[in-house]
């Protein structure tokens, strides 16, 4: 495709809008209400999730299917009016989960929209394999490249999966799905999503091609650094930061810290930092919202906030899906089908 037939072609649709009606709302809030706590038969509960699901308005459904199978959909989907738990807890302060949530609302929620888009999995290394991941400012990681983090600006990343067979970016999940309990205080913490395909559109070719190149050490999560390497720098073997065809690209880069190997790559690395905050959807995620994240087809980010840790903190719920488990069974724990080492 010529530069000029780029310049003309329409922009590609990048954020999905769901919003559900209210009798929908009250309806799944009632059934998911009567659920109990999904991990105890997980596979069943995810089944039951399907039969609730389905009874959305057969548009939305579709939408939030074809989110999840096709390539050309929009990279993010901003899911509104979803049932909330009658009753929440204080956020705990340690970073969660929470012993005293009495329903599993919020659960019903982020695992119900999962199973549209594919299986939710966890990893050892990020929350202990659990799958229903709480994103809550802890105390001591406020500063950090971290889901504790609040005071400063969580770089664009991907969620990637540390891997010992040297990329990052092959065994992590497909999907996130992001679900607010709770807001800040404030009310100015906002998710940034930015899709590749807007990003290679603001992008010069020169950069293009060097984000494209093999030139880049992506840095192992920052939980997996803290947790398991002891603060040290794991880097992975070099790659692109972009790849594919022009029109699917995918994109990896990890808020931890990305190492260019030449200063070109260097200079490479700064364009698309700005070429993300250019292009950002930008998200002030409410209760009773979610979001969900093509962790392939772009990037997401988070604006500082003030934590108090007084129990009424920013309190998401997050899972990570992959769209099937084959491609990672070689990390399958014995114990558990869906958790992953
Ligand atoms: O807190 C947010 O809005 C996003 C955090 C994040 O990057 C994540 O949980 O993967
Ligand atoms: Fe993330």
């Amino acid at each position: 495709m010529s530069a000029s037939t780029v310049e003309t072609a329409a922009a590609p649709q990048t954020l999905a809008l769901i919003d559900l009606p209210d009798a929908v709302r009250d309806t799944l809030g009632r059934e998911l209400a009567a659920e109990p706590d999904p991990t105890l038969d997980i596979d069943r509960t995810m089944a039951r999730y399907h039969q609730i699901f389905a009874g959305l308005p057969l548009d939305r459904l579709q939408r939030i299917l074809d989110f999840g199978r096709h390539n050309e959909t929009p990279g993010v989907g901003y899911v509104r009016n979803l049932p909330v738990d009658p009753e929440l807890p204080a956020t705990p302060a340690n970073g969660g989960p929470a012993p005293d949530k009495k329903t599993f609302v919020a659960e019903g929620v982020l695992l119900g929209l999962s199973g549209l888009l594919g299986e939710p999995v966890g990893f050892l290394t990020e929350k202990k394999g659990q799958l229903v991941h709480d994103v809550i400012p802890v105390k001591g990681g406020a500063t950090t490249q971290t889901n504790q983090g609040s005071t400063v600006f969580l770089n664009f990343h991907n969620d990637i999966v540390h891997d010992a067979v040297g990329r990052y970016d092959v065994s992590n999940p497909d999907f996130l799905v992001l679900s607010c309990l709770r807001a800040d205080h404030e009310g100015v913490a906002a998710t940034h999503y930015a899709d590749a395909r807007d990003i290679s559109r603001a992008l010069d070719s020169r950069t293009l091609e060097l984000l494209r190149s093999p030139l880049f050490r992506l840095n192992a999560p920052g939980s997996y650094v803290r947790d398991v390497a002891g603060g040290r720098e794991v880097l992975s073997d070099p790659v692109a930061m972009i790849s594919g065809p022009e029109q699917f690209p995918e994109i990896s880069s990890s808020a931890n810290g990305v190492r260019a190997m030449t200063t070109a790559a260097e200079a490479a690395l700064d364009r698309l930092q700005a070429a993300c905050r250019e292009t950002a959807h930008q998200v002030f995620l409410r209760p009773g919202e979610a979001l969900l994240i093509n962790n392939r087809k772009g990037l997401h980010a988070r604006t500082p906030f003030t934590a108090r840790y007084d129990g009424a903190d920013r309190w998401l719920q997050r899972t990570y899906v992959r769209r099937s488990q084959w491609s990672i069974r070689y990390r399958q724990t014995e114990g558990d089908r869906r958790v992953h080492y």
